[in-house]
């Protein structure tokens, strides 16, 4: 069962410029083999020297198409109710585990929302779908990797395949995560929200390039707790809000976009021990004001990947915001950064630490449900 409820402080609705994936690329996925979800015998899971305890989630439904190299993830239906005057239904799905039924590369993704047949639904109805693998770690922080999100703004997002690929392998779990919210006076019945991947087989010479997304946020390592919300408030006039950290392996940054709220400034990053400004926008904004894009840039070009980055620097992210309202905007500002980051070579990707304590807390937060005061993570950890 979905619970429904008011989440507006939890996932603050406002318009944005959702680009943190957007032209970057694809990122990864899940599993079951043909369909149904929870085959308690599923496929043999992949070695993997040190896996997070995680709670019994409820399977994710996966399809292959084996012919067509795509994947398709499903959540189960849920009813959407319609919106009462200047409200919105929202309905929270619970969390979902998704085993990956094959291995190779995710180079493409879309997230649509169906109705019972397949009709293909508005978009609109998509509050934000998440995607993480509890198994390996964020470049810049020690907490499970945010493989992909997608929110109605989203647009399909994909690499060239043959060059570029985030890979997986058959076995490795991902934790799904997804919210729908109706604003029309329309009902729904038997809503599902799907993820749909293409990916290259694994065998094949390519793609050339395994690359793995990256994100920055200025209110990491956690943010608001229990939750781990990374909106904060606006006070009247300027704020600043920074981050830094070091990666945990070397690599090259092949292309980045940016998400903030109305009344962003700028967004930045840079390397803190040169003080090179590797990234430097500034949202475009409507007649009003709002902010209606930010732009992405790729690094990569036909003499050279991308921006190199090693461990023994640091690098920062900062947003700058003015709120000219003379009031204070409650979870009025975000800022993150992300996109996608090719390891040098000989490099593996960096499994998490399960017994890292911030590792811990954005578990729990990421399995954390509104109303609920034991989420089953807690006797989970250590
Ligand atoms: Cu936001």
């Amino acid at each position: 069962m979905s619970s429904v409820i008011s989440l507006r402080a939890m996932f603050p609705l406002r318009r944005l410029a959702f680009l943190l994936f957007a032209a970057i690329p694809a990122l990864a996925l899940a599993g079951d083999g043909r369909k149904h979800p929870g085959n308690p015998a599923g496929p043999p899971r992949a070695p993997r020297s040190r896996r997070a305890v995680l709670p019994i989630l409820p399977r994710a439904t996966v399809l292959v198409d084996s012919a067509r190299h795509e994947l398709v993830v499903e959540l189960p239906p849920v009813d959407l109710a319609a919106a009462r005057e200047h409200d919105m239904t929202m309905v929270l799905e619970p969390i979902f585990e998704v085993e990956m039924p094959v291995s190779g590369s995710v180079w493409s993704y879309r997230v649509e929302v169906v109705d019972s047949g397949p009709r293909v639904l508005p978009k609109a109805l998509l509050h934000h779908f998440n995607l993480r693998d509890p198994d390996r770690r964020e470049l810049f922080l020690p907490i499970g990797l945010h493989v992909m999100a997608a929110s109605k703004e989203t647009p399909a997002a994909s690499v060239p395949p043959l060059l570029f690929g985030l890979p997986f392998e058959r076995g490795q779990r991902m934790i799904a995560s997804a919210m729908l919210g109706n604003e029309s006076p329309v009902a729904y019945r038997g809503v599902r929200v799907r993820l749909v991947l293409r990916y290259v087989p694994a065998h094949r010479p390519w793609p050339l390039f395994r690359v793995y997304p990256w994100g920055m946020d200025v209110q990491y390592p956690l943010g608001e707790r229990p939750g781990g919300s990374k909106a904060f408030d606006l006070p009247p006039g300027r704020t600043v809000r920074s981050w830094e950290s070091s990666p945990a392996i070397p690599g090259t940054l092949l292309g980045m976009g940016g998400h903030v709220h109305d009344h962003g400034v700028s967004i930045e990053l840079r390397d803190v021990t040169t003080g090179e400004v590797i990234w430097h926008e500034h949202p475009r904004t409507d007649s009003l004001g709002a902010v209606v894009s930010l732009p992405v840039v790729r690094f990569y070009r036909w003499n050279r990947l991308g921006v190199h980055i090693v461990p023994e620097h640091r690098y920062r992210i900062t947003a700058v915001y003015e709120n000219p309202t003379g009031q204070v905007l409650p979870d009025g500002g975000m800022g993150a950064v992300g996109g996608l980051f090719l390891p040098d070579r000989g490099m593996t990707w960096p499994p998490v630490d399960p017994q890292d304590s911030v590792y811990q807390q954005d578990l729990y937060d990421t399995l954390w449900r509104p109303g609920e005061s034991n989420p089953p993570m807690l006797h989970m950890t250590h």
